[in-house]
């Protein structure tokens, strides 16, 4: 795609956190930020992200023969090294800021950004914590999930476990067979609220730790449930040795090079926000 990259617009300037939004993120391990990006200044990075998603998604199977992962969502990360305009976006220090806010640290590394499309039909996001996947030896981690234009209830929002952050790694949680059950008894059992913030706008975004317990319904709409997501962590976060095959593939991924007990600060993991 050619756009001039300068006549974009430009997504720094600061968003002024209301102090109760703050407190409810730490609390819950969750919330909504209505309007972090406005939608007239989205529409050109949304059109960007949804070509490269095209173009690289490749020869998908039929629903019905897709396993649980490939049913939920077109995966496809780290555009920012892909497209110059998609960096712009994911370099915006404005949703960094945010991220550092949220956390209540002075500074943010980039982990690796996600689009994350759910298809018309496709299926739903299991329960899990995302850091299950991370060889992060902090719990200053956080996601931004953007959705790109405006979702209907039906097209698979957000719903997270609130207060789940605080009790750390539940163990396997990953993305793969019929684990709803389980994970659906266990949030029970635990008596945590289970909020999703269905209908959302273009550029509305909620923010969730590396360890709150989420998941998304199905796409029972038609329409592509098109999302873009970028991880954060505080700066002088360490790595943490993979004891698992899916945080030794992340550490090779993402922070390749990183060294157990080292900062995690590769090339790929640029400062995104920083407080003067
Ligand atoms: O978009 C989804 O359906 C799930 C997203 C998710 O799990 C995440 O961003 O951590």
């Amino acid at each position: 795609m050619s756009t001039a990259i300068d006549s974009l617009p430009c997504l720094d300037s600061p968003y002024t956190l209301d102090p109760g939004k703050v407190a409810q993120f730490q609390r819950d391990g969750h919330a909504l930020i209505e309007g972090l990006c406005a939608p007239e200044d989205l529409t050109e990075y949304a059109a960007a992200i949804a070509h490269a998603v095209d173009v690289r998604k490749g020869d998908l199977l039929p629903m019905e023969q897709r396993d649980t992962y490939g049913k939920a969502f077109i995966q496809i990360m780290n555009l920012w090294r892909e497209e110059e305009v998609i960096r712009r976006y994911v370099f915006a220090k404005r949703f960094a800021r945010a991220a550092a806010e949220l956390m209540g640290v002075p500074a943010v590394r980039l982990y690796h950004d996600q689009a994350l499309f759910k298809e018309g039909g496709g299926g739903a996001t299991p329960w899990h914590q995302d850091q299950h996947y991370w060889p992060l030896d902090t719990d200053r981690t956080v996601t931004l999930w953007m959705p790109l234009i405006d979702l209907t209830p039906e097209m698979g929002s957000m719903t997270f476990a609130s207060g789940s952050h605080t009790e750390g790694y539940f163990g396997d949680s990953a993305i793969e067979g019929n684990t709803m059950g389980h994970w659906e008894a266990f949030v029970k059992e635990r008596g945590w609220a289970t909020p999703t913030y269905g209908a959302l706008r273009a550029g509305d975004a909620t923010f969730h730790t590396g360890w709150t317990l989420h998941c998304a319904p199905e796409n029972t709409s038609t329409a592509m449930r098109a999302v873009m997501t970028i991880i954060y962590y505080a700066d002088g976060a360490l790595v943490k040795a993979p004891d698992s095959k899916y945080r030794q593939a992340d550490l090779d991924a993402w922070i390749p090079g990183g060294i157990p007990g080292q900062p995690a600060a590769s090339p790929l993991n640029p400062i995104l926000y920083a407080k003067e």
